[in-house]
């Protein structure tokens, strides 16, 4: 048995960036257990940079990525139990339904390797389903929280004795450019609608680092958020308990406390509607009157008019056609699309 204590004992990542990939875990009790972190060439975004930019812009803006702190994160998850938030829950539908029927899809003996893996709780279909056809697993979990890698880590290896993990700390960007080897094919992961935060350069940029390293019998699985009713879309990212307004909200809380700004939460209001022509719903923060909120942390002060927003996500939604275009920008096919009954959510296999 793999305990806490042993996967805790792995060193934090260190705040210095270094280009490369450095095993942090020699000697661990455990074989099956392994961290090694990817620092990429480019130094990470700070939130001092994205406020000084970003509240610059004639359209003010805020990288989706300081959405999720500690308690941003902590918000996130109570999102994904509202009753207007269904995609957390139809796209677990569809792995309770197809689990199988996807892992058979690719070939005997893959490796997993899942993006943006968090909690890993709805991999773990797909854990289960692999395991009953191969009785060993490779699993490359990659998230850039070192603690949800280790939380997640511990309790996988606990449950599964098949499965051995080689944990990733890393940026997708950054790891899609140093996908683990394996001998046979790779299942490679990303749920959760989580391409549909990317804007559409940005997915075609990261799909294509992805198609570079495939071989011809890798698989891509990717969960995408289906276009549907604008009102179950907007009900959904404007929750009648106000849970996604805090979680946007949180980011003005966040530059107030880090960069001792002056934003005041009732002067901002959370809206996220459904933009037709692009298809994707917009998180804004729109100021409620004319106001000048001061950052003294990065010494600036920054001028809103009333009614003007800040930027936050987009949350992109596609049809089985849109979807497979932008898979084609980045050389890529769709070689299955399985969806719920409703066709709200979708999971689609891609290959090379
Ligand atoms: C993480 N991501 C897929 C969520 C989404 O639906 O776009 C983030 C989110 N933002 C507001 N609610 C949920």
């Amino acid at each position: 048995m793999v305990t806490w204590d042993q996967v805790q004992s792995a060193p934090p990542p260190q705040d210095e960036r270094a280009v490369g990939v450095r095993p942090l875990r020699e000697g661990h009790p455990s074989s099956r257990f392994d961290f090694v972190e990817i620092r990429g060439e480019q130094p990470p975004l700070t939130l001092c940079r994205a406020v000084t930019d970003g509240l610059a812009k004639p359209q003010k803006e805020l990288a989706t990525q300081f959405l999720y702190d500690h308690r941003g994160s902590e918000l996130f998850e109570l999102i994904t139990e509202l009753p207007e938030y269904y995609p957390t829950r139809t796209e677990r539908g569809i792995l309770e339904a197809r689990a199988s029927e996807i892992v058979e899809a690719v070939g005997y003996g893959a490796a997993m390797i899942e993006f943006g893996s968090g909690s890993s709780s709805k991999t773990r279909l797909l854990i289960e389903a692999a395991l009953a056809r191969c009785p060993t697993l490779e699993y490359h979990p990659i998230d850039i929280s070192f603690e949800f890698l280790k939380l997640s880590s511990s309790a996988l290896l606990d449950a599964y004795p098949g499965l051995s993990i080689r944990a990733l700390g890393a940026e997708y960007f950054d790891a899609a450019t140093e996908l683990p080897a394996h001998d046979g094919p790779r299942l490679i992961l990303f749920l959760g609608s989580n391409i549909g935060n990317l804007d559409t350069a940005s997915a075609i940029d990261f799909l294509t680092r992805i198609r570079r390293h495939m071989k011809p019998s890798d698989r891509v699985l990717v969960g995408i958020d289906l276009v549907k009713d604008r009102n179950l879309l907007e009900a959904a990212y404007n929750d009648a308990q106000g849970i996604t307004a805090q979680f946007n909200m949180n980011l003005l809380r966040r530059i107030n406390r880090e960069l001792d700004g002056q934003f005041d939460e009732d002067k901002f209001a959370h809206l996220a509607p459904y933009l037709d022509d692009s298809a994707r719903i917009q998180m804004r923060l729109v100021s409620k009157c004319r106001q000048s909120v001061a950052v003294e942390g990065i010494d600036r002060v920054f001028d809103f008019e009333d009614g003007e927003f800040i930027h936050t996500e987009w949350s992109h939604k596609y049809t089985p056609a849109t979807f497979a275009t932008l898979c084609a920008s980045a050389n890529l096919q769709v070689d299955h699309l399985w969806t719920d009954p409703r066709e709200w959510f979708g999971l689609a296999m891609l290959k090379a």
